[in-house]
């Protein structure tokens, strides 16, 4: 692996593209919503992927056309949060997406500097309840971050926690949101999965079974 400017560094999105937390999130913010008056579907859901919370509940207030008052707005969070949390709580490490354990050794064994960048404030306790915490050389999500994704501010906190010039990061992101983040960031892309809204990604992959950091990073150069 070259001198440290030239080294490269992996950033990982959670939700999508290590673990799919998605269905618990779908889960908790219909109950929430309908509890509310307010209809909510799987199309909708894709559209808060890699949102923050505070970010999504105003999108959703906005789809169902309901507004709160802050004390309201503050117990509907909390509420959504509760419920997501029991299914968090119920998660074992075979929820991990395959072969993700798999290319975080690899990764390890090659020296690849490794950070987490997600939206969620909850990334910790999911990368406890999977095993995961001691394969991150750095963790930034949701409680360190200002600003929601497609800002680049999580990705550039990644970055420098992992003493990595953003032009040598490469981020794996499932979200359209993400991979405009990785790019106004000023660093590559790797869309992880089918989703159309990944074409700006500069490397699709369908997931991390079989997948090499090797022939990824061959594919990216
Ligand atoms: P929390 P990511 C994101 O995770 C989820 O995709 C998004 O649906 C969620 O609202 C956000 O985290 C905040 O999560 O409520 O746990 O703080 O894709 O950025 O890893
Ligand atoms: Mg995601």
């Amino acid at each position: 692996m070259g001198s440290m400017s030239t080294q490269p560094a992996f950033l990982f999105d959670l939700d999508g593209v290590i673990v799919d937390t998605a269905k618990y999130h779908f889960w908790a913010w219909k109950r929430l919503a309908e509890g509310l008056g307010i209809g909510f579907d799987e199309e909708q859901n894709e559209q808060l992927k890699g949102v923050s919370r505070v970010e999504s509940l105003n999108r959703i207030l906005k789809w169902g056309d309901k507004t709160l008052c802050p004390d309201e707005f503050a117990e509907a969070l909390d509420r959504k949060n509760r419920d997501y949390l029991s299914y968090v709580e119920q998660m074992q490490p075979d929820e991990i997406l395959p072969g993700v354990s798999e290319f975080l050794s690899q990764c390890r064994a090659l020296g690849i500097p490794v950070a987490l960048g997600s939206a969620s404030k909850n990334a910790p306790l999911i990368l406890d309840r999977l095993g995961l915490r001691a394969q991150f050389d750095a963790v930034v999500d949701g409680n360190s971050t200002q600003r929601s994704k497609p800002d680049p501010e999580v990705f550039l906190l990644g970055a420098r926690a992992l003493g990595v010039a953003p032009d040598r990061c490469v981020v794996f992101e499932d979200a359209q949101a993400g991979i405009e983040a990785a790019h106004r960031a000023g660093m590559k892309a790797v869309g992880v999965g089918h989703a159309s809204e990944l074409s700006e990604a500069e490397v699709r992959i369908p997931g991390f079974l079989d997948l090499l950091p090797t022939a990824l990073l061959e594919r990216l150069s």
